[in-house]
């Protein structure tokens, strides 16, 4: 089941980028062809497309699309106090974290008269994109739905693909009301991305969507963010990755049940373990065969474990390299010295560091983010935060004096750039003596 254990150091160049190589997503003409099919048919039949593709692609004929306050009541009715207390449990923590975040403006006097800002504003409208494929997710409905809250976008839309009978499963909902979200469509894949991008007779367009979603949904989200002008996607989405760094000291239960709960996500989940001792590692593979039996989602996990690494490396300080090559979106680190191998450690979408730090706690609970950059992106891309859901633009004003103390500066700069029409926007102001003196 689990591949064999490979020795990094007896690998040429070529066969650890092979070991470390994402699968390939599939650039396949048919499912850009298809995808553009039905954002055209969105694009010009509005609801009507959207009604047409559900029943297509969901099974269900609608009536209408949008969600209203007392299915929503209702929903929150038939949970059990236990569940929505976990819900509450997860939004106050999330809240916590992405509270903390705000940014306040900064402004900075650069010299005598010349004021710079640099201020935060809300993005406006906003989507939210809840998959429901093998199980609807509120913990991502929180994820997202708790920091566009906080930022205060005017409006938050969440659309969530309907089950058989046209429903929404109720923990989302009851999630979605907990952040203030009172715009909910019973509408999924890319049909609902471009609902969001173009806008239709009942889904106003927003100007940025979030979330994760299947490929055709990923391939809507690229291909809108090029086409619309002004409409913003959150990150490229892979499937979903977790590397871990064990050394002797660690627990290799642990290790194999955080292996797997990557690993029960999809099939193409990317699950990794490096460690300096041999040891570790063929107890981690025993757990992984026993522990993967007793999975409700077994068949997944097996189909993701044949494409586990389980990786020898000469010294921590290897494993943390190799780490830091991959840039998985989890890391994991299970070792003695957690806390100095966590200064070298710098591409990963989220760290869990000691024995008692599951992925689980930051998926539901901890307070941060669980939509994290895969597929490497790691290295540059950030974590989903408060930020996200704002945008930043800088304010200036210059008095007259402080406009003459950089007059040298630009005359200079705009004569070795040749832009005449620049230099007289500076000097036709400083040889104009009517200027009010309350500008000076
Ligand atoms: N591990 C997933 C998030 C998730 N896990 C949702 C459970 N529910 C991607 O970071
Ligand atoms: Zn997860």
């Amino acid at each position: 089941m689990i591949n064999q254990l490979i020795e990094w150091q007896t690998l040429s160049d070529q066969q650890k980028i092979s070991v470390l190589a994402r699968p390939a997503i599939a650039d396949s003409a048919l499912l850009s062809t298809q995808v553009a099919n039905i954002l055209t048919q969105v694009k010009t039949k509005g609801d009507q497309a959207i009604l047409t593709l559900t029943e297509q692609f969901d099974g269900i004929a609608l009536d209408t699309l949008a969600v209203s306050a007392e299915q929503v009541a209702a929903a929150k009715k038939a949970l059990s106090p236990k569940r929505l207390a976990a819900i509450q449990t997860a939004y106050d923590q999330i809240k916590a974290f992405h509270s903390a975040q705000t940014a306040s403006d900064i402004t900075v006097e650069t010299r005598p008269g010349v004021t710079c800002t640099l201020k935060t504003e809300a993005i406006e409208s906003v989507g939210l994109y809840i998959p429901a494929g093998s199980a609807p997710l509120p913990s991502t409905v929180l994820m997202l739905g708790v920091p566009a809250q906080i930022a205060k976008c005017d409006r938050v839309v969440l659309v969530c693909p309907p089950d058989k009978n046209g429903q929404l499963a109720n923990e989302i909902l009851a999630a979605a009301d907990l952040c203030g979200i009172n715009e909910i469509y019973t509408v999924g894949g890319a049909q609902a991305i471009a609902a969001l991008a173009y806008g239709t007779q009942s889904i106003p367009a927003v100007n940025k969507v979030f979330g994760p979603g299947n490929r055709y949904v990923t391939e809507a989200k690229k291909q809108l963010s090029q086409q619309v002008a002004g409409f913003a996607i959150d990150m490229p989405a892979g499937p979903s990755e977790v590397l871990v760094i064990g050394d002797a000291s660690a627990n290799p239960a642990f290790i194999a049940a955080d292996l797997l709960s990557q690993a029960e996500h999809g099939a193409d989940s990317q699950v990794i373990l490096l460690s300096d001792s041999e040891l570790l590692l063929n107890a981690v593979s025993a757990e992984l065969s026993k522990q993967v039996d007793v999975l409700s989602r077994r068949d997944i996990a097996l189909a993701a474990l044949e494409q586990s690494r389980l990786i020898l490396t000469k010294n921590l300080a290897q494993a943390v390299e190799v780490s830091n090559l991959y840039g998985p979106e989890h890391l994991i680190i299970q070792t003695d010295n957690a806390t100095t191998l966590l200064k070298a450690l710098r591409n990963a979408g989220s760290i869990f560091v000691g024995a008692y730090t599951p992925e689980s706690a930051g998926d539901y609970a901890s307070g941060t983010n669980h939509v994290l950059p895969t597929y490497g992106y790691s290295k540059v891309i950030s974590s989903l935060s408060l930020a996200d859901f704002s945008r930043r633009f800088t304010v200036q004003e210059l008095t007259k004096d402080g406009l003459a103390s950089l007059a040298e500066c630009i005359i200079e700069l705009t004569d070795a750039e040749g832009l005449d029409a620049h230099q007289r926007a500076v000097t036709i102001r400083l040889d104009d003596d009517s200027a009010s003196q309350s500008n000076k």
